[in-house]
């Protein structure tokens, strides 16, 4: 049961939110924001979304511009620490509260979320490790300058000093509009480049759904799996087709994140008190555990994964859940 009242301005509907995005396009991207919408319809909060389209400048100016509407709070979504922390300054200095999403604010003011991204990796890199035995050639994806795939490269640095049979024999990645497809045509020639490899971590999706399309193509399902980061419905899709090469994904459940990221907006509105660091937990998922248990969805998986939904993790007084 809700332990506070509704704030006034909140039972008048008069609460404005900008999400203020660098990416808007993929599944995972896709699913956070229905998370933030449902959210905002639950709390009365008008969301206004922008997206900078993969543009860093484009989503400084829909910053900058979201200061100047006077925003009662606004949401920062991933996007370079040096392309958004001028605006996030301005924001600050306008009182605007402000969560940041993947992204590093530079302002102690800002609550900064984050999904635990070294666990997300360890947990891939755990099961990368069970079935390898420690040791083999691996190709590797990752783009430099996104706050969580820059973590989750810190744990793949620590694995291979600590794993010294495992042997980088390639670093691929690219980060647009079309990931999946650019990502798949560049570990087909990595994988063809390096005959022995066995491995590919790819710690996002649209990273793994690429690398799981080159494997495919070349023939080479059997021979080279696959672990990755983050989860949908159609990810569970390609994990669980017969002779698929991605066993095994660490992930929060996104739209529960993009919850998160609008209550933890909400609550800073009401005056109420936010960690200023925020994190949500990931959960090891395995192409055996989802054959197994017949889950071919999202909703399937929360369910068998209560852990993913985290309503304790900026939680909102005046409402039920
Ligand atoms: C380009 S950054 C992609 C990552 O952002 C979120 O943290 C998701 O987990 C995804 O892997």
């Amino acid at each position: 049961a809700p332990s506070a009242p509704v704030p006034a301005k909140f039972a008048g509907g008069d609460v404005r939110i900008s999400l203020v995005r660098q990416l808007s396009s993929g599944d995972y991207f896709e699913q956070w924001l229905a998370g933030a919408q449902a959210e905002a319809k639950a709390l009365n909060v008008r969301l206004e979304v922008s997206s900078g389209d993969g543009n860093n400048d484009k989503q400084a100016l829909n910053l900058e511009q979201a200061v100047t509407a006077k925003s009662d709070a606004i949401i920062v979504d991933h996007g370079f620490a040096q392309t958004v922390q001028p605006a996030v300054k301005k924001a600050v200095a306008a009182k605007i509260p402000l969560v940041a999403f993947d992204v590093d604010p530079g302002a102690s003011e800002a609550v900064a979320l984050s999904q635990d991204d070294h666990a997300i990796a360890e947990q891939a890199l755990g099961a990368l490790k069970a079935d390898t035995g420690g040791s083999g050639e691996v190709v590797y994806v990752y783009v430099a300058g996104f706050a969580p795939l820059d973590r989750r490269n810190e744990t793949w640095e620590q694995f291979k000093k600590d794993n010294p049979g495992i042997k980088q024999v390639a670093q691929i990645g690219v980060v647009n509009s079309s990931t999946a497809s650019a990502v798949a045509d560049q570990a087909k020639a990595a994988l063809q480049a390096n005959p022995g490899a066995k491995a590919i971590f790819a710690p996002y999706d649209e990273f793994a759904k690429g690398a799981a399309l080159a494997v495919k193509e070349l023939g080479l399902a059997g021979k080279v799996k696959i672990y990755g980061a983050d989860v949908s419905t159609a990810d569970i899709g390609v994990m669980t087709e017969p002779d698929s090469p991605w066993v095994a994904t660490s992930a929060t459940d996104p739209a529960n994140v993009g919850r998160v990221a609008v209550r933890a907006a909400a609550l800073l509105v009401a005056g109420e008190n936010v960690d200023r660091a925020l994190t949500v937990p990931p959960s090891l998922i395995t192409q055996k555990g989802l054959r197994d248990a017949g889950i071919t969805s999202v909703e399937q998986l929360t369910r068998a994964f209560p852990g993913l939904t985290t309503p304790d993790v900026a939680r909102v007084p005046w409402t039920a859940s």
